[in-house]
Protein backbone atom coordinates (compact mmCIF):
# COMPACT_ATOMS: atom_id res chain seq x y z
CA UNK A 1 0.00 0.00 0.00
CA UNK A 2 1.22 3.16 -1.02
CA UNK A 3 0.67 5.59 1.86
CA UNK A 4 2.54 8.84 0.34
CA UNK A 5 0.34 11.42 1.78
CA UNK A 6 0.76 10.14 5.73
CA UNK A 7 4.42 10.58 4.85
CA UNK A 8 4.31 13.88 4.07
CA UNK A 9 1.96 14.96 6.71
CA UNK A 10 3.81 13.24 9.41
CA UNK A 11 7.26 14.40 7.92
CA UNK A 12 5.39 18.14 8.60
CA UNK A 13 3.93 17.07 12.05
CA UNK A 14 7.07 15.96 13.69
CA UNK A 15 8.29 19.77 12.98
CA UNK A 16 5.65 20.90 14.83
CA UNK A 17 4.71 18.52 17.88
CA UNK A 18 6.51 16.05 19.74
CA UNK A 19 6.86 12.91 17.77
CA UNK A 20 4.59 14.32 15.37
CA UNK A 21 1.70 13.69 17.52
CA UNK A 22 -0.58 14.38 20.19
CA UNK A 23 -0.52 11.11 22.32
CA UNK A 24 2.92 9.03 21.37
CA UNK A 25 1.35 5.90 21.18
CA UNK A 26 0.37 7.62 17.38
CA UNK A 27 3.85 7.33 16.19
CA UNK A 28 3.87 3.62 15.72
CA UNK A 29 7.65 3.72 16.80
CA UNK A 30 7.38 0.05 18.52
CA UNK A 31 5.89 -1.39 14.91
CA UNK A 32 8.55 0.83 13.29
CA UNK A 33 6.26 1.83 11.09
CA UNK A 34 5.80 5.76 9.79
CA UNK A 35 2.13 6.24 10.96
CA UNK A 36 -1.02 6.34 8.87
CA UNK A 37 -3.34 9.63 9.01
CA UNK A 38 -6.66 9.57 8.91
CA UNK A 39 -9.10 11.13 6.64
CA UNK A 40 -12.36 9.37 7.80
CA UNK A 41 -14.18 6.21 9.24
CA UNK A 42 -17.54 4.49 8.90
CA UNK A 43 -18.60 1.87 10.88
CA UNK A 44 -15.92 -0.74 10.87
CA UNK A 45 -13.41 0.73 8.80
CA UNK A 46 -11.34 4.05 8.73
CA UNK A 47 -9.86 5.62 5.60
CA UNK A 48 -6.28 6.93 5.47
CA UNK A 49 -5.24 10.13 3.40
CA UNK A 50 -4.12 8.25 0.97
CA UNK A 51 -7.39 6.50 0.30
CA UNK A 52 -6.23 2.96 2.08
CA UNK A 53 -9.38 1.22 3.52
CA UNK A 54 -8.39 -0.38 6.49
CA UNK A 55 -11.07 -2.92 9.16
CA UNK A 56 -9.96 -0.86 12.13
CA UNK A 57 -9.25 -2.52 15.86
CA UNK A 58 -8.30 0.40 17.40
CA UNK A 59 -11.18 1.87 17.75
CA UNK A 60 -10.15 4.96 19.05
CA UNK A 61 -8.46 2.90 22.00
CA UNK A 62 -11.91 1.59 23.00
CA UNK A 63 -14.59 4.08 22.69
CA UNK A 64 -16.16 3.79 19.44
CA UNK A 65 -17.95 0.20 20.27
CA UNK A 66 -20.90 1.27 18.04
CA UNK A 67 -18.36 1.62 15.32
CA UNK A 68 -17.34 4.98 13.59
CA UNK A 69 -19.78 7.60 12.77
CA UNK A 70 -22.75 5.35 14.27
CA UNK A 71 -25.68 7.35 12.98
CA UNK A 72 -27.36 8.04 16.13
CA UNK A 73 -24.47 9.42 17.69
CA UNK A 74 -23.32 11.60 14.81
CA UNK A 75 -26.96 13.07 14.70
CA UNK A 76 -26.88 13.53 18.86
CA UNK A 77 -23.96 15.91 18.45
CA UNK A 78 -25.18 17.73 14.90
CA UNK A 79 -28.29 18.48 17.33
CA UNK A 80 -26.24 19.70 20.24
CA UNK A 81 -23.87 21.77 18.30
CA UNK A 82 -26.39 23.40 16.56
CA UNK A 83 -27.87 24.67 20.40
CA UNK A 84 -24.09 25.66 21.47
CA UNK A 85 -20.94 24.16 22.08
CA UNK A 86 -20.40 24.85 25.79
CA UNK A 87 -21.98 26.89 28.59
CA UNK A 88 -20.03 26.64 31.51
CA UNK A 89 -23.03 25.54 32.94
CA UNK A 90 -25.47 22.31 34.17
CA UNK A 91 -27.94 21.31 31.77
CA UNK A 92 -30.15 18.72 31.53
CA UNK A 93 -27.85 16.32 29.46
CA UNK A 94 -25.42 16.06 31.94
CA UNK A 95 -28.51 15.31 34.74
CA UNK A 96 -29.72 12.37 31.65
CA UNK A 97 -26.21 10.84 31.21
CA UNK A 98 -25.54 11.00 35.06
CA UNK A 99 -28.49 8.64 35.90
CA UNK A 100 -27.54 6.45 33.13
CA UNK A 101 -24.17 5.90 34.22
CA UNK A 102 -25.43 5.30 37.98
CA UNK A 103 -28.06 3.19 37.11
CA UNK A 104 -26.43 1.13 35.25
CA UNK A 105 -23.11 0.58 37.39
CA UNK A 106 -24.35 -1.19 40.69
CA UNK A 107 -21.65 0.61 42.62
CA UNK A 108 -22.44 4.21 41.55
CA UNK A 109 -23.90 6.72 43.78
CA UNK A 110 -22.68 9.50 42.92
CA UNK A 111 -20.56 10.86 39.98
CA UNK A 112 -19.04 13.39 38.35
CA UNK A 113 -17.75 14.38 34.86
CA UNK A 114 -14.58 15.44 33.45
CA UNK A 115 -13.15 15.38 30.15
CA UNK A 116 -10.36 12.15 30.16
CA UNK A 117 -9.48 9.12 31.84
CA UNK A 118 -6.48 10.49 33.25
CA UNK A 119 -8.89 13.70 34.84
CA UNK A 120 -11.25 10.74 36.13
CA UNK A 121 -8.25 8.50 37.94
CA UNK A 122 -5.90 11.72 39.43
CA UNK A 123 -9.18 13.20 40.77
CA UNK A 124 -10.30 9.69 42.22
CA UNK A 125 -7.51 9.25 43.83
CA UNK A 126 -7.54 13.02 45.26
CA UNK A 127 -10.50 12.52 46.89
CA UNK A 128 -9.38 9.01 47.93
CA UNK A 129 -6.63 11.16 50.12
CA UNK A 130 -8.75 13.70 50.92
CA UNK A 131 -11.52 10.75 52.56
CA UNK A 132 -9.10 9.07 54.21
CA UNK A 133 -6.57 11.41 55.08
CA UNK A 134 -3.86 9.10 53.98
CA UNK A 135 -0.98 9.66 51.03
CA UNK A 136 -0.17 6.55 49.80
CA UNK A 137 -1.97 4.23 46.88
CA UNK A 138 -0.79 1.05 45.43
CA UNK A 139 -0.89 0.43 42.01
CA UNK A 140 -0.25 -2.76 40.01
CA UNK A 141 2.74 -3.05 37.25
CA UNK A 142 1.65 -2.86 33.90
CA UNK A 143 -2.06 -1.11 34.66
CA UNK A 144 -2.16 2.15 33.30
CA UNK A 145 -4.47 4.30 34.93
CA UNK A 146 -3.66 7.98 32.62
CA UNK A 147 -0.31 10.15 32.92
CA UNK A 148 -0.94 11.78 36.11
CA UNK A 149 2.27 11.70 38.41
CA UNK A 150 1.13 9.75 40.66
CA UNK A 151 0.38 6.79 38.62
CA UNK A 152 3.65 6.76 35.87
CA UNK A 153 5.58 3.69 37.72
CA UNK A 154 5.96 0.69 35.82
CA UNK A 155 2.71 1.50 34.19
CA UNK A 156 1.36 0.06 30.93
CA UNK A 157 0.14 1.84 27.75
CA UNK A 158 2.43 4.09 25.93
CA UNK A 159 4.98 3.76 28.83
CA UNK A 160 5.48 -0.20 28.46
CA UNK A 161 5.37 0.63 24.41
CA UNK A 162 7.92 2.66 24.59
CA UNK A 163 10.16 0.71 27.32
CA UNK A 164 9.83 4.15 30.17
CA UNK A 165 9.76 2.47 33.36
CA UNK A 166 9.31 5.77 35.23
CA UNK A 167 8.40 9.23 33.67
CA UNK A 168 11.47 11.54 34.14
CA UNK A 169 9.36 14.94 35.81
CA UNK A 170 7.99 12.88 38.55
CA UNK A 171 9.11 14.63 41.76
CA UNK A 172 10.70 11.72 44.47
CA UNK A 173 8.27 12.43 46.81
CA UNK A 174 4.92 11.36 44.63
CA UNK A 175 6.64 8.03 43.67
CA UNK A 176 7.74 7.32 47.08
CA UNK A 177 4.30 7.17 47.69
CA UNK A 178 2.90 5.03 44.96
CA UNK A 179 3.44 1.47 46.01
CA UNK A 180 3.64 -0.79 42.41
CA UNK A 181 2.75 -4.31 43.12
CA UNK A 182 2.57 -7.25 40.81
CA UNK A 183 -0.93 -7.69 39.32
CA UNK A 184 -2.20 -11.05 40.67
CA UNK A 185 0.07 -11.34 43.73
CA UNK A 186 -2.92 -11.06 46.57
CA UNK A 187 0.14 -12.37 48.67
CA UNK A 188 2.43 -8.90 47.72
CA UNK A 189 -0.60 -6.81 48.76
CA UNK A 190 -1.62 -9.01 52.00
CA UNK A 191 2.03 -8.05 53.56
CA UNK A 192 2.44 -4.50 51.95
CA UNK A 193 -1.19 -4.00 53.92
CA UNK A 194 -0.24 -5.74 56.95
CA UNK A 195 2.86 -3.25 57.49
CA UNK A 196 1.26 -0.19 55.88
CA UNK A 197 -2.05 -0.28 55.50
CA UNK A 198 -3.24 2.68 57.85
CA UNK A 199 -1.24 4.91 55.23
CA UNK A 200 -2.71 3.16 52.58
CA UNK A 201 -5.38 5.94 50.89
CA UNK A 202 -6.34 3.84 48.13
CA UNK A 203 -5.63 0.47 45.68
CA UNK A 204 -6.20 1.15 42.63
CA UNK A 205 -6.67 -1.57 39.43
CA UNK A 206 -7.69 -2.25 36.19
CA UNK A 207 -10.90 -5.17 37.15
CA UNK A 208 -8.93 -6.63 33.80
CA UNK A 209 -5.48 -5.03 32.77
CA UNK A 210 -6.11 -3.86 29.27
CA UNK A 211 -2.97 -1.66 29.11
CA UNK A 212 0.04 -4.65 29.17
CA UNK A 213 -1.57 -6.34 26.81
CA UNK A 214 -4.31 -8.19 28.51
CA UNK A 215 -4.07 -9.98 31.89
CA UNK A 216 -7.43 -11.12 33.51
CA UNK A 217 -7.63 -11.05 37.54
CA UNK A 218 -6.94 -14.61 38.73
CA UNK A 219 -9.94 -16.40 41.18
CA UNK A 220 -10.08 -14.38 44.58
CA UNK A 221 -7.88 -11.82 43.77
CA UNK A 222 -10.62 -8.57 43.03
CA UNK A 223 -12.50 -10.29 46.14
CA UNK A 224 -9.05 -10.41 47.75
CA UNK A 225 -8.25 -6.53 47.65
CA UNK A 226 -11.92 -6.06 48.36
CA UNK A 227 -11.51 -7.49 51.84
CA UNK A 228 -7.78 -6.12 52.64
CA UNK A 229 -9.46 -2.76 51.75
CA UNK A 230 -12.34 -3.27 54.38
CA UNK A 231 -10.02 -4.71 56.89
CA UNK A 232 -7.71 -1.60 57.08
CA UNK A 233 -9.85 1.24 55.80
CA UNK A 234 -8.50 1.97 52.83
CA UNK A 235 -10.64 2.56 49.31
CA UNK A 236 -10.81 0.04 46.44
CA UNK A 237 -10.64 2.25 42.93
CA UNK A 238 -11.26 0.22 39.79
CA UNK A 239 -10.75 2.19 36.67
CA UNK A 240 -13.26 1.13 34.35
CA UNK A 241 -12.09 3.73 31.51
CA UNK A 242 -11.85 0.65 29.02
CA UNK A 243 -14.00 -2.26 30.73
CA UNK A 244 -16.65 0.62 31.65
CA UNK A 245 -19.75 -0.32 29.18
CA UNK A 246 -17.38 -2.45 27.33
CA UNK A 247 -17.46 -5.74 29.13
CA UNK A 248 -21.17 -4.98 29.76
CA UNK A 249 -23.70 -2.15 30.76
CA UNK A 250 -22.34 -2.54 34.39
CA UNK A 251 -18.40 -2.89 33.49
CA UNK A 252 -16.04 -5.75 35.08
CA UNK A 253 -17.67 -4.81 38.75
CA UNK A 254 -20.67 -5.81 37.61
CA UNK A 255 -19.34 -9.17 35.57
CA UNK A 256 -16.95 -10.28 38.28
CA UNK A 257 -19.62 -9.31 41.73
CA UNK A 258 -16.71 -7.15 43.46
CA UNK A 259 -18.12 -3.52 44.26
CA UNK A 260 -15.42 -1.08 44.58
CA UNK A 261 -15.56 2.21 46.63
CA UNK A 262 -15.08 4.76 43.46
CA UNK A 263 -14.51 3.67 39.75
CA UNK A 264 -13.51 5.54 36.89
CA UNK A 265 -14.62 5.64 33.29
CA UNK A 266 -13.95 7.49 30.17
CA UNK A 267 -13.76 5.93 26.50
CA UNK A 268 -17.58 4.53 25.72
CA UNK A 269 -19.67 7.15 27.74
CA UNK A 270 -18.10 9.95 25.22
CA UNK A 271 -18.79 7.56 22.40
CA UNK A 272 -15.36 9.32 20.57
CA UNK A 273 -15.93 12.72 22.12
CA UNK A 274 -13.57 14.07 25.16
CA UNK A 275 -15.64 12.18 28.84
CA UNK A 276 -14.23 11.11 32.08
CA UNK A 277 -16.27 10.38 35.09
CA UNK A 278 -15.27 9.11 38.48
CA UNK A 279 -17.96 8.35 41.47
CA UNK A 280 -19.08 5.47 43.75
CA UNK A 281 -20.43 6.01 47.44
CA UNK A 282 -22.32 8.69 48.34
CA UNK A 283 -20.40 9.48 51.67
CA UNK A 284 -16.98 9.50 49.92
CA UNK A 285 -18.14 11.74 46.86
CA UNK A 286 -20.00 14.46 49.39
CA UNK A 287 -16.18 15.44 49.80
CA UNK A 288 -15.79 16.99 46.10
CA UNK A 289 -16.22 20.78 46.42
CA UNK A 290 -18.70 22.67 46.88
CA UNK A 291 -19.79 20.25 48.80
CA UNK A 292 -16.38 19.13 50.77
CA UNK A 293 -12.88 20.19 50.59
CA UNK A 294 -11.31 17.95 47.76
CA UNK A 295 -11.48 20.45 45.01
CA UNK A 296 -12.18 19.15 41.50
CA UNK A 297 -13.13 21.26 38.30
CA UNK A 298 -12.94 21.94 34.54
CA UNK A 299 -14.23 24.25 31.91
CA UNK A 300 -15.63 21.93 29.80
CA UNK A 301 -16.75 19.01 32.04
CA UNK A 302 -20.00 17.84 31.15
CA UNK A 303 -19.78 19.68 27.65
CA UNK A 304 -23.13 19.58 25.87
CA UNK A 305 -21.89 17.55 22.94
CA UNK A 306 -19.86 14.63 24.70
CA UNK A 307 -22.94 14.47 26.91
CA UNK A 308 -24.73 14.26 23.89
CA UNK A 309 -23.02 11.48 22.38
CA UNK A 310 -22.74 9.73 25.48
CA UNK A 311 -26.31 9.20 25.80
CA UNK A 312 -26.80 8.00 22.44
CA UNK A 313 -24.22 5.94 22.73
CA UNK A 314 -25.78 4.18 25.91
CA UNK A 315 -29.34 4.62 24.19
CA UNK A 316 -27.85 1.79 21.80
CA UNK A 317 -26.04 -0.04 24.07
CA UNK A 318 -29.18 -0.10 26.73
CA UNK A 319 -31.23 -1.69 23.71
CA UNK A 320 -31.35 -5.93 24.26
CA UNK A 321 -28.95 -8.43 22.88
CA UNK A 322 -26.03 -5.60 22.03
CA UNK A 323 -23.69 -7.28 24.52
CA UNK A 324 -24.88 -10.92 23.72
CA UNK A 325 -24.02 -9.95 20.09
CA UNK A 326 -20.63 -8.64 20.59
CA UNK A 327 -19.90 -11.23 22.74
CA UNK A 328 -20.89 -13.99 20.24
CA UNK A 329 -18.47 -12.07 17.51
CA UNK A 330 -15.93 -12.24 20.14
CA UNK A 331 -16.13 -15.70 20.74
CA UNK A 332 -16.22 -16.19 16.76
CA UNK A 333 -13.41 -14.11 16.43
CA UNK A 334 -11.24 -16.05 19.17
CA UNK A 335 -12.34 -19.28 17.52
CA UNK A 336 -11.66 -18.68 14.30
CA UNK A 337 -7.99 -16.84 14.95
CA UNK A 338 -6.85 -19.12 17.65
CA UNK A 339 -7.66 -22.11 14.49
CA UNK A 340 -5.23 -20.04 12.75
CA UNK A 341 -2.42 -19.91 15.86
CA UNK A 342 -2.82 -23.44 15.71
CA UNK A 343 -1.85 -23.91 12.05
CA UNK A 344 1.19 -21.78 12.40
CA UNK A 345 2.41 -23.94 15.36
CA UNK A 346 1.30 -21.12 17.76
CA UNK A 347 3.46 -18.13 17.56
CA UNK A 348 1.06 -16.78 19.83
CA UNK A 349 -2.10 -16.81 22.27
CA UNK A 350 -5.31 -14.75 22.16
CA UNK A 351 -6.90 -13.55 25.49
CA UNK A 352 -10.34 -12.28 25.41
CA UNK A 353 -12.73 -10.54 27.55
CA UNK A 354 -16.01 -9.71 25.45
CA UNK A 355 -15.45 -7.66 22.41
CA UNK A 356 -11.81 -6.84 23.88
CA UNK A 357 -9.00 -9.50 22.52
CA UNK A 358 -5.38 -9.43 22.60
CA UNK A 359 -2.83 -11.00 20.50
CA UNK A 360 0.19 -11.95 22.52
CA UNK A 361 2.80 -13.23 20.32
CA UNK A 362 5.00 -15.51 22.44
CA UNK A 363 5.83 -19.00 20.85
CA UNK A 364 6.53 -20.24 24.11
CA UNK A 365 3.37 -19.21 25.91
CA UNK A 366 2.64 -22.59 28.20
CA UNK A 367 -0.99 -20.41 28.98
CA UNK A 368 -2.44 -16.81 29.17
CA UNK A 369 -0.28 -14.40 30.74
CA UNK A 370 -0.69 -13.21 34.84
CA UNK A 371 1.19 -10.20 35.08
CA UNK A 372 3.35 -7.96 33.40
CA UNK A 373 6.95 -10.00 34.19
CA UNK A 374 4.53 -12.69 32.12
CA UNK A 375 3.82 -10.32 29.27
CA UNK A 376 7.36 -9.34 28.84
CA UNK A 377 8.17 -12.82 27.96
CA UNK A 378 6.30 -12.20 24.63
CA UNK A 379 8.05 -11.31 21.05
CA UNK A 380 6.78 -7.61 20.36
CA UNK A 381 9.03 -7.84 17.11
CA UNK A 382 7.37 -10.66 16.33
CA UNK A 383 3.90 -8.28 16.67
CA UNK A 384 5.20 -5.33 14.98
CA UNK A 385 5.89 -8.01 11.91
CA UNK A 386 2.60 -8.84 12.00
CA UNK A 387 1.15 -5.10 12.59
CA UNK A 388 2.85 -4.32 9.21
CA UNK A 389 2.01 -7.02 7.16
CA UNK A 390 -1.86 -6.91 8.42
CA UNK A 391 -1.75 -2.61 7.68
CA UNK A 392 -0.27 -3.63 4.02
CA UNK A 393 -3.44 -5.83 4.08
CA UNK A 394 -5.97 -3.92 5.43
CA UNK A 395 -5.99 -4.47 8.57
CA UNK A 396 -5.55 -2.34 11.52
CA UNK A 397 -4.50 -3.71 15.06
CA UNK A 398 -2.94 -1.53 17.64
CA UNK A 399 0.44 -0.15 16.83
CA UNK A 400 2.05 -1.45 19.91
CA UNK A 401 2.14 -5.23 21.39
CA UNK A 402 1.26 -3.96 24.99
CA UNK A 403 -2.15 -2.85 23.19
CA UNK A 404 -4.87 -4.75 23.20
CA UNK A 405 -8.19 -4.83 20.35
CA UNK A 406 -11.48 -3.93 20.39
CA UNK A 407 -14.48 -5.73 17.72
CA UNK A 408 -17.32 -2.93 17.72
CA UNK A 409 -21.08 -3.72 16.91
CA UNK A 410 -20.24 -2.49 13.65
CA UNK A 411 -17.96 -5.33 12.63
CA UNK A 412 -19.55 -8.13 10.66
CA UNK A 413 -18.76 -11.68 10.51
CA UNK A 414 -17.16 -11.23 7.15
CA UNK A 415 -14.78 -8.31 8.56
CA UNK A 416 -13.85 -10.89 11.05
CA UNK A 417 -13.41 -13.41 8.28
CA UNK A 418 -10.89 -11.42 6.43
CA UNK A 419 -9.37 -10.19 9.20
CA UNK A 420 -8.29 -13.55 10.38
CA UNK A 421 -7.39 -15.11 6.74
CA UNK A 422 -5.02 -11.87 6.57
CA UNK A 423 -3.60 -13.16 9.80
CA UNK A 424 -2.96 -16.41 8.60
CA UNK A 425 -1.66 -14.89 5.21
CA UNK A 426 0.82 -12.60 7.04
CA UNK A 427 1.55 -15.95 9.31
CA UNK A 428 2.66 -17.95 6.72
CA UNK A 429 5.04 -15.39 5.61
CA UNK A 430 6.26 -14.58 8.65
CA UNK A 431 6.83 -18.39 10.23
CA UNK A 432 8.34 -19.39 6.89
CA UNK A 433 11.52 -17.37 7.35
P1 LIG B 1 -7.15 9.21 28.84
O1 LIG B 1 -6.59 10.30 29.70
O2 LIG B 1 -6.18 8.78 27.74
O3 LIG B 1 -8.55 9.55 28.31
O4 LIG B 1 -7.41 7.92 29.76
C1 LIG B 1 -6.33 7.42 30.50
C2 LIG B 1 -6.61 5.96 30.83
C3 LIG B 1 -7.00 5.64 32.12
N1 LIG B 1 -7.27 4.37 32.47
C4 LIG B 1 -7.18 3.36 31.57
C5 LIG B 1 -7.50 1.96 32.00
C6 LIG B 1 -6.79 3.64 30.23
O5 LIG B 1 -6.70 2.62 29.34
C7 LIG B 1 -6.50 4.96 29.85
C8 LIG B 1 -6.04 5.32 28.45
N2 LIG B 1 -5.87 4.24 27.53
C9 LIG B 1 -4.86 4.42 26.51
C10 LIG B 1 -4.84 3.18 25.61
N3 LIG B 1 -4.60 1.97 26.30
C11 LIG B 1 -5.06 5.67 25.73
C12 LIG B 1 -4.35 5.73 24.40
C13 LIG B 1 -3.33 6.83 24.37
O6 LIG B 1 -2.68 7.08 25.41
O7 LIG B 1 -3.17 7.44 23.28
Amino acid sequence: MLRERSAALFDRATKLMPGGVNSPVRAFVSVNESPIFIERAAGPHVFDVDGNKYTDFVCSWGPLILGHAHPAVVEAVKTAASAGTSFGATTEREVELAERVIEAVPSLEVIRFVNSGTEATMSALRLARGFTGRDRVIKFSGCYHGHADAFLTDAGSGLATLGIPASAGVPEGTARDTVTLPYNDLAAVESMMKASGSEIAAIILEPIACNMGMVKPIAGFLEGLRSLCDQHGSLLIFDEVITGFRVGLGGAQAHYGVLPDLSTFGKVIGAGLPVGAYGGRADIMQKIAPLGPVYQAGTLSGNPLAMAAGIAALTELSKPGVYDALEERGQYFESKLSAVLDKHGQPGLLNRAGSIFYLWMNPDASGAPNNYDDIKQGRPELYAQLFTKLLDRGVYLAPSGFEVGFISTAHTQSELDSTVSAIDDALAQIMSV
